[in-house]
């Protein structure tokens, strides 16, 4: 594992020291964003990490090393080159045995982090189950089971059936958390109708539920959702128009398995004139904020 994991000296000091670090994926960067604003907001995400006083660590797979912390032409690399491919936890063997470039998911990010020991992992919103009858389940969800990290996000995107995601999370014991709300948050919009299983209010809440579940070796991951912030929410008519519009058109042109997320994304921004990737952006950077609050509060 030692000789696969490239962690930069930033990082790695951090690490050793028991310093604060801020997992950050790098699928939103290649796959979910659009260039330019792709690598202007993974930039912008890092510098509100260090704002806060912990150690942004984007997570990606270069040459086949799992590397935790990228330099800027690493960062630019998996901004700009179309090649970079997205990878997920299944893929992680072969991307390494092959010397692949690729963007890591939610769950390939996770199972680096966690083997990086880092605790404290901030995204957008996470994978879940797609609507439609065939059984697509983001394999976000299994790792979100048995990995033992706080990730910080805005509930599941609203692409999914997210009835279905919250019962997935209640079936397999994933605490959700509501950070400063009762109901769980729907990407680009604030509500969902669904419950959260407990409500935080400052970092140090969270902090004490996690080394709660440490203490008790609890194996899955405790969810924080954060609402995406009020004045970059998306209206809710519009958001339904662009929403139903983008899934028929993944329907007619047969778009599948790792290529709908991003399909569906991409569609939503152009058609709702970039108020969807607006939203995407500044819950990315609320996110990142709170998950370096809670990682200094834990730390203290
Ligand atoms: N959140 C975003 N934008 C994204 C994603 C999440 O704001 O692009 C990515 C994450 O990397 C997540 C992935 O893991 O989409 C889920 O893809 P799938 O549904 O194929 O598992
Ligand atoms: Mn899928």
């Amino acid at each position: 594992m030692e000789t696969r994991l490239q962690t930069n000296p930033d990082v790695q000091s951090a690490i050793t020291q028991d310093r604060a670090v801020v997992a950050l994926e790098s699928t939103v960067i290649a796959h979910g964003l659009p260039r330019p604003q792709n690598l202007e907001t993974a930039v912008a995400v890092e510098a509100i990490v260090r704002a806060e006083g912990a150690t942004p660590a984007t997570i990606a797979v270069l040459d086949g090393k799992l590397c935790v912390g990228l330099s800027d032409g690493q960062r630019r690399l998996i901004a700009d080159d179309a090649g970079v491919k997205k990878l997920s936890t299944r893929d992680i063997a072969v991307a390494v045995a092959r010397g692949w470039n690729g963007a890591t998911t939610v769950a390939a990010t996770m199972w680096i982090a966690h083997r990086a020991g880092i605790k404290v992992f901030a995204t957008g919103g996470i994978g879940g189950v797609h609507r439609g009858s065939l059984p697509d389940v983001s394999a976000d969800l299994p790792e979100l089971a048995r990995t033992p990290m706080i990730v910080v996000c805005s509930g599941a995107k609203i692409v999914l059936d997210l009835p279905a995601t919250r019962e997935w999370l209640e079936t397999h014991s994933v605490t959700v958390v509501g950070y400063g709300c009762d109901e769980l948050p729907a990407f680009y919009s604030r509500s969902s109708g669904l419950p959260v299983d407990v409500r935080c209010d400052s970092p140090n809440e969270v902090a004490r539920i996690f080394k709660t579940q440490h203490e008790l070796k609890i194996e899955s991951a405790l969810l924080i959702t954060v609402p995406v912030p009020v004045e970059a929410e998306v209206e809710s008519s519009l958001l339904q128009r662009v929403l139903d519009d983008a899934i028929a058109k993944a329907e007619r042109e047969r778009i599948a398995g790792r290529d709908l997320t991003p399909f569906l994304l991409a569609h939503m921004s152009q058609s709702s004139e970039g108020a969807t990737l607006r939203a995407n952006i500044a819950l990315l950077e609320n996110n990142a904020r709170v998950a370096a609050q809670i990682v200094v509060a834990l730390n203290q």
